[in-house]
């Protein structure tokens, strides 16, 4: 497997696919950074733009096994955000991330950067969870920017609502010196507080667990980190909802991948259609939920 697809979509000394543990992995090294993408989930794990320090968290402790999501990394959560609207036995946050992908395209840029497209395969439950003509790829370009956009079409006769989001994991150097510009005035939906709406002042800055659905959020959000000194821009189309998540040290413990005090080095700020954001396709259409990450 791993010949055929080095044959069909390798690009020497750029993209390499080998074996992994839960699945194939492949290597992606240009001038400009070097990442790592699990087959399984299209999921980015690891990104280090060429003289930064990693810039994705990936848990210590991430559990590698078919079917079962990766704690880190760029989580695509699809078709739907959070837990099924109505049948809770169906996974939170969709089955995009614990489902086979496939390799569509690989292309080395002319301005350096690579260009990896995959596709959403599917298995016999999640056609059942998700009984619709749609079309998930993942096109994801890696340089000293990263590039992810996730592409729904509509191939059905029928309009169809999308939840999603990159539920990306950032490094820090200590949460709790952190603070998330941005977001100022934005309305939000504060999960740890029973979901009771608020509106945000300032920029974010975080001292216990934070878990929050900010709405009408179109804009850049700046991740500032004094101790690894360094801000994250994290820029967004076809999105205007924006989740804030820190498990904080309880319920990390209780979470069982998170690593030793692994929350205290990662924040997720998650690009989304979630809660009043999600998206009703036409038949026919295409959404893009777009993102770019750049350390300034
Ligand atoms: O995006 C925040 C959140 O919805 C949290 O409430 C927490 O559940 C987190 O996602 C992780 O979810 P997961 O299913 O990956 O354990």
């Amino acid at each position: 497997m791993m010949e055929e697809l080095n044959g069909r979509f390798g690009i020497e000394g750029q993209v390499v696919f080998r074996a992994g543990p839960s699945g194939v992995f492949v290597d992606v090294e240009n001038d400009g950074a070097r990442a790592m993408i699990a087959l399984q989930g299209a999921q980015v794990v690891d990104w280090v733009p060429r003289g930064e320090a990693p810039v994705i968290w990936l848990s210590r402790d991430a559990k590698f096994a078919e079917g079962k999501s990766i704690r880190g990394g760029a989580p695509v959560c699809w078709p739907w955000f959070g837990p099924h609207r109505s049948e809770l036995s169906f996974p939170a946050h969709g089955f995009a991330r614990t489902v086979p992908w496939e390799v569509i395209e690989t292309r080395a840029l002319a301005d350096g950067s690579t260009r990896l497209i995959f596709r959403l395969k599917g298995t016999e439950a999640s056609r059942t969870q998700w009984p619709h003509a749609t079309q998930l790829e993942n096109h994801i370009t890696v340089g000293k920017t990263l590039e992810v956009d996730l592409v729904t079409r509509n191939f059905g006769n029928e309009s169809v609502t999308i939840g999603q989001a990159l539920h990306t994991y950032f490094s820090v150097g200590d949460i709790r010196k952190v603070s998330l510009h941005g977001l100022d005035g934005r309305p939000y939906l504060d999960k740890v507080d029973g979901f009771s709406r608020k509106i945000q002042g300032g920029e974010v800055t975080f001292a216990g667990e934070t878990d929050r659905i900010y709405l009408d959020s179109t804009g850049d959000c700046i991740i500032a980190d004094p101790v690894l000194g360094r801000s994250i821009r994290i820029a967004k189309r076809g999105s205007a909802s924006t989740v804030v998540w820190n498990p904080w040290d309880e319920k990390a413990d209780k979470m069982g991948d998170m690593g030793e005090n692994g929350w205290l080095e990662m924040l997720c700020v998650e690009n989304a259609n979630a809660a009043d954001d999600v998206r009703s396709l036409a038949p026919g259409a295409e959404h893009h939920l777009w993102v770019s990450y750049r350390v300034e």
